[in-house]
């Protein structure tokens, strides 16, 4: 059986979810909802980051212990996931004690194997970015990112990155698909040419973190502790057990391209250091502005997702995340953009598809789903069209192609709608002559039937909508082989409703 270990970052508990968290956990949840509906095994993680001076700073701030303050914030998140209707099936906390086991747990591997020395550390690290810079990469005393650097001067544990260099580059020359998309691969190996240098993995100046296990003086670096947390949901240390062996070759990690660094560089070369294999692929998707600004708290304009879900309603967000902008490159939020892809996309397309041909039926053709009778070449093209769809969809799910998962399921609603146009059931009703019954009678099945194609890959993005669809239509198997019988006759319809209502 086919499996997939779908990952969003850990999130860091500095500040409340916003749109950006939205984001990626969608997208996360999109590709584990496809991939359960496809007859895979999945196992979909997200969580919350717990540690490191950024968040014992804003526990600082707030008054509050850190255990306090990330109890309440990783709460939060943990709503952000309700509210947006994620379907993890592992919600981690850096925090919980099998995290702190399966980190040690990993340091104590790479010390054995020799990867880790002690010395001590001198250079620009970035709180807000939890990173460290080198002087060349310091512009006008800041990080490149922007991030305030301070200057540190500490004891240090070391890990041995520079030994893999060549290891890193054989690994991504052999496995092309590693890191996708394909730009942010090339930046990657770029970096990684320009020379990888050790990377200082303890800190002394603050204590909220993973203790370093032969000498809890340190704490280890939160980056080696949150990548860690990938590791710890499917059981690690336990390599032998089912879930990590069935999960781990399969891992697909979604994040920022904030992040990547961190993700295809050090992350792998920890595991091969210790003996596992990198993760199997690595998506780097874009980044939202808003109104054309970068977010940012202290310019107060990030988008909060919990307004924002109670005004467009949750399905139009999510379908708006997929749909407006590539996966992998930068887009822009705005009421206006969500607006129109609203009214044309789901008011226009989708939503006065189903309306139409639904309350047809319901009002006109006996309130059951009609049976077929001759079908001419256009209805069997109009019914090759949707077929055709388990393929490309599972083609562009395959790539992480999100957006253009959307637009080939859309290419089939306007599809359908031109078939309605031409077709005219109205008119074929009003007709006295049998055999034009008989015709309409056909039309709407392969309406049904082209909209039941829909309403089942629209399932991933609009869990609810999609769900509402195939309730009206009496349709309970709902995963993709449901679509390899036909469509049934004579099934009663359920009174149909609209579904997404146009904005002004
Ligand atoms: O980096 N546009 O946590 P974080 C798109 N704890 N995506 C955005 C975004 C935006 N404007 N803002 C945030 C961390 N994101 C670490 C991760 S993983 C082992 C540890 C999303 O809270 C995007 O996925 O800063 C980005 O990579 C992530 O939030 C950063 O979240």
């Amino acid at each position: 059986m086919t499996a997939r270990y779908i990952t969003s970052p850990i999130y860091y508990l500095n500040a409340e979810p916003h749109l950006g968290h939205v984001y990626t956990t969608v997208a996360a949840d999109v590709l584990a909802r496809y991939w359960r509906l496809a007859g895979a095994k999945v196992k979909f993680l997200t969580g919350t980051d717990e540690h490191g001076q950024k968040v014992a700073q804003a526990a600082a701030a707030a008054g509050e212990s850190p255990k306090e303050y990330t109890d309440k914030l990783s709460k939060r998140f943990f709503e952000m996931c309700r509210k947006i209707n994620a379907s993890e099936d592992v919600f981690i906390r850096t925090t919980e004690t099998r995290h702190h086991e399966a980190a040690k747990a990993l340091w104590k591997q790479l010390e054995e194997a020799g990867q880790i020395y002690k010395s001590s550390y001198k250079g620009w690290y970035a709180v807000r970015d939890e990173a460290y810079y080198e002087e060349s990469e310091i512009v006008d005393g800041k990080a490149p990112t922007g991030a305030p650097v301070e200057w540190m001067e500490e004891a240090s544990y070391f890990f041995k990155l520079s030994a893999w260099e060549r290891p890193l580059l054989d690994y991504y020359e052999a496995n092309p698909r590693a890191i996708a998309p394909i730009g942010r691969r090339n930046e990657v190996l770029s970096f990684i040419k320009g020379g990888l240098r050790d990377l200082s993995i303890s800190r002394t100046k603050f204590s909220w973190g993973v203790a370093v296990p032969s000498d809890p003086e340190h704490v280890m670096y939160v980056w080696i502790d949150a990548l860690t947390n990938y590791i710890t949901a499917l059981g690690y240390p336990n390599v032998e057990g089912e879930e990590f062996q069935t999960f781990w070759p399969e891992s697909i990690h979604l994040l920022g391209k904030d992040i990547l660094r961190f993700h295809a560089v050090y992350w792998p070369a920890f595991l091969m250091a210790a003996g596992l294999t990198p993760p199997h692929r690595i998506f780097a998707h874009g980044w939202w502005t808003h109104d054309g600004e970068k977010m940012s708290k202290s310019l107060g304009n990030t988008v909060n997702l919990f307004e924002l879900i109670d005004t467009f309603g949750l399905d139009p967000v999510r379908y708006f995340l997929m749909r407006e902008i590539p996966f992998g490159q930068d887009g822009d939020y705005s009421d206006a953009a969500m607006t129109q892809r609203i009214n044309s996309d789901l008011a226009n397309d989708l939503g006065n598809l189903v309306q139409r041909v639904l309350s047809f039926i319901y009002k006109n053709a006996g309130a059951k789903i009609p049976e077929a009778g001759e079908l001419l070449g256009v209805d069997r093209e109009m019914l090759a069209k949707a077929a055709s769809l388990h393929e490309v969809l599972r083609e562009d799910m395959e790539n992480q192609a999100l957006q253009a998962y959307c637009q080939h399921i859309w290419e089939v609603i306007g599809e359908a709608n031109r078939y309605v146009d031409a077709q005219r059931p109205w008119s074929l009703k009003k007709s006295e002559d049998p055999k034009d019954i008989t015709r309409m009678e056909t039309v709407l099945y392969v309406l049904v039937e082209v909209i039941r194609h829909v309403a089942v890959y629209v399932q991933p993005l609009m869990p609810d909508s999609a769900s509402k669809i195939l309730d009206q239509l009496g349709q309970t198997e709902r995963i993709f082989e449901a679509l390899h019988t036909p469509l049934k006759s004579g099934t009663p319809l359920i009174e149909p409703q609209g579904l997404f209502p146009r904005r002004g």
